[in-house]
């Protein structure tokens, strides 16, 4: 499936915020990208329409394909005829609140699907390298700062179900000898970020209330500390790991940490509005139990993937602010609205 000499990369979870970005990071590169899209009933490509290739297009290097990481059967099969150089295991149900209410589907697609991908480079054969999108929710209740060595100590099923992703990245490096990687990342965050995580929630209630179509903005834990990065730049971290000479596993971060309380000030104060006139709390917010703080050290990505953040917490509010007022005028306007941010 390779054009020419150039690579080729499967990602699942293609659809999403960081699939979107790594898509566009390995079409530059020259790669053919495959994604995984699972069906939906409606449409779920908006992320990726911008750089969609129509099946009939010649040299196409986006191919897209419907399979679930709950279908072990159909992994196998794609990974059989794709044969591609790299995975990205991006795919997840990753929203750690909604964990809770959704418990075992979590765990099906957030944990045992990554040992599906696993099992099927296995089963098919592929000489592959693998990444996992680990997550700093493994770290959950121990104290920052966080890095490679941290003890894991989950606090949502979201958390339980990485940390067997996890495990299982590295079992199979371990027994089979495969290039398989964790990148476990902190938070990350851009203005294709998902509309009910908090930044975004924030960035976008901020323009709503500006353009007065919202007057009241209702969230749980004001006081949870966090580590926010930029998503572009997160996902080359991605893609070097998969470059090295030998697998390992790397911790993602910016290592400056904000309250969510901090985030929304920046916030409303970048549309020049008062945060605390507009901002109540809603305990159906909260989690039964909560990650406190979570702040990266990213040293050994520094040291061995020469990767360094560049964008700070308070630039990415502002980023997602902007980009959030322009989406709405443009939808109120009645124009199309772009998402090749
Ligand atoms: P998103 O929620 O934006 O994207 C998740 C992707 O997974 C979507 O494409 C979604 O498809 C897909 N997906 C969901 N269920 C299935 C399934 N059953 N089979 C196949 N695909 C499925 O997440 P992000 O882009 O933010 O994150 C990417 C990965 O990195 C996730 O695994 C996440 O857990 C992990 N992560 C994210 C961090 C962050 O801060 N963003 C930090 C650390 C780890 P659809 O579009 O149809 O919903
Ligand atoms: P998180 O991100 O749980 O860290 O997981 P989220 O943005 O959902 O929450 C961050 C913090 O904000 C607090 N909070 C709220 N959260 C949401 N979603 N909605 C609210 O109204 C609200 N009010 C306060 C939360 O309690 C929490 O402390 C994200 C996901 O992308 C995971 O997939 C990823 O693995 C981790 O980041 C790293």
């Amino acid at each position: 499936m390779t054009t020419g000499t150039s690579k080729s990369a499967l990602i699942t979870g293609v659809t999403g915020q960081d699939g979107s970005y790594l898509a566009e990071l390995l079409l530059e590169k020259g790669y053919t990208v495959h994604g995984l899209v699972r069906r939906s009933s409606s449409f779920n490509t908006e992320r990726i329409d911008h750089i969609y290739q129509e099946p009939q297009e010649a040299e196409r290097r986006l191919i897209l394909h419907h399979a679930d990481l709950s279908d072990g059967v159909a992994l196998v099969n794609l990974l059989r005829d794709l044969r591609p150089d790299e995975v990205y295991n991006l795919g997840a149900q990753s929203h750690v609140r909604v964990s809770f209410d959704a418990p075992l589907y979590t765990g099906d697609v957030t944990g045992l699907g990554s040992m599906r991908l696993l099992e099927a480079i296995r089963a098919s054969g592929v000489d592959t390298r693998i990444y996992q999108a680990s997550s700093s929710e493994m770290f959950g209740a121990t104290p920052p700062p966080q890095n490679e060595r941290t003890p894991f100590h989950p606090r949502s099923p979201y958390g339980c179900a990485k940390v067997f992703a996890y495990w299982s990245t590295v079992n199979y490096r371990e027994a089979y000898d495969m290039f398989a990687v964790n990148g476990i990342l902190f938070n990350h965050e851009s203005p294709r970020r998902g509309e009910t995580f908090v930044t975004r929630k924030i960035t976008r209630a901020v323009a709503r209330i500006q353009a007065g179509l919202q007057d009241r903005l209702y969230l749980g834990n004001l006081d949870a500390v966090r580590d926010w990065g930029y998503a572009p730049e997160y996902v080359e971290a991605m893609w070097r790991m998969l470059q090295q000479d030998a697998p390992d596993d790397y911790v993602v971060a910016t290592g400056v940490a904000a309250t969510v309380r901090d985030f929304v000030e920046t916030s409303f104060a970048a549309a020049g509005l008062d945060w605390s006139q507009y901002v109540r709390f809603d305990p159906k917010y909260e989690r039964p139990s909560e990650v406190d703080a979570l702040i990266g050290d990213a040293g050994k990505a520094e040291a061995r993937l020469g990767w360094k953040p560049a964008t700070t917490w308070r630039e990415l509010a502002q980023i997602m602010v902007a980009a959030d007022i322009e989406q709405l005028a443009a939808e109120l306007s009645g124009a199309r609205v772009r998402i090749d941010r």
